[in-house]
């Protein structure tokens, strides 16, 4: 997150004083990268996560700052970076262009160092509570797990790739087991903990760049798992209960144990059997209800 390091400006520009002039306002406050054509500006931003903004010269040599805006705002990775043109272009009719394209902002050569530099903090702090918002968005504020509307997202996401690169995918749909109970005698604060110890281990077991655990709901957690196989989920599987299991936290409530358990319903996906996004999730839920109606404390595929 960008509160825990100095914002990052890249400056495009083909003119070394006007690198320099730039780069004397703002040293003190921010960490600067230098593009020098449109080309490396291009190169810098898909391949780097961590600019916050760029400062866009329009008038240069091979590819021109306009052509360079369309560009980034054109990607996925680099379409919310905001930009600011810094040109020499001054008529309205070149503003105007700027903006529509995307620009943040579009400041005219000469320029004066105290405004230039206020406009830029201004943006900076647009930009610090834009990705601020972005994270809370994602997040499950008990567990801190990624949420529903993260997974939904990626699901989509993953689904799509899965069905082109004819690969696979499994959901797993997690329930913890008498859990009512749970609270009803512990209490809530309790109950809470517990979700936040069951959440941090599934995470901790799920640790491929390619997993995701996000909480599902009330006391439901839901992995996407890419790329795997059944003997890959069974181990997945055995490991997540086995791992809850060596929480060991005492459920005296319980009708099956006198610890914590969970059940696990997992539905497979490969683009041969041809389900539905829907018809994926529901199945994953139908298969956790016959584990509920089986005992608990268990999974099925
Ligand atoms: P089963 O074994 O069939 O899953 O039964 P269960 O008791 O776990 O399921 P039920 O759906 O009847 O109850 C779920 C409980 O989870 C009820 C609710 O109080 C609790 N719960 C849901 N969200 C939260 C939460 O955020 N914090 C706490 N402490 N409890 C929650
Ligand atoms: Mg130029
Ligand atoms: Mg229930
Ligand atoms: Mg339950
Ligand atoms: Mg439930």
């Amino acid at each position: 997150m960008l509160s825990n390091r100095k914002p990052t400006i890249l400056i495009v520009d083909d003119m070394t004083t006007n690198i320099l002039l730039l780069s004397d306002i703002l040293k003190d406050d921010y960490s600067l990268k230098i593009a020098k054509s449109g080309q490396k500006c291009l190169e810098i931003l898909y391949n780097q996560d961590n600019i916050d903004l760029v400062l866009l010269d329009i008038e240069m040599p091979d590819i021109n700052g306009y052509e360079v805006c369309k560009q980034l705002k054109q990607a996925d990775k680099t379409k919310d970076i905001p930009i600011i043109f810094v040109t020499a272009k001054s008529s309205e009719e070149d503003e105007e262009y700027g903006l529509n394209i995307g620009a943040i902002d579009y400041i005219t050569k000469p320029y004066s160092k105290v405004i230039i530099k206020t406009r830029i903090k201004n943006q900076i702090k647009l930009r610090e509570k834009t990705l601020m918002l972005e994270k809370l968005s994602m997040y499950d504020g008990l567990t801190n797990i990624k949420n529903r509307r993260f997974f939904d997202e990626i699901f989509e996401k993953t689904y799509n790739d899965v069905k082109r690169e004819k690969s696979n995918l499994a959901i797993m749909m997690i329930d913890i087991d008498f859990f009512k109970p749970y609270n009803d005698n512990y209490g809530h604060g309790k109950g809470d903990e517990t979700l936040k110890r069951v959440a941090i281990t599934l995470q901790k077991t799920l640790h491929r760049p390619n997993d995701l655990v996000a909480r599902y709901g009330g006391e439901e957690f839901v992995v996407l798992i890419k790329d795997i196989d059944e003997d890959g989920l069974n181990n997945i599987a055995n490991n997540i209960l086995k791992a809850i299991r060596e929480l060991n936290i005492e459920h005296k409530f319980s009708s099956i144990e006198s610890f914590l358990t969970i059940s696990i319903g997992i539905c497979f996906f490969n683009s041969n059997n041809n389900l539905t996004k829907t018809e994926i999730l529901l199945r994953a839920d139908e298969t956790l209800y016959n584990v509920k109606h089986s005992g608990k404390n268990n999974f099925l595929i």
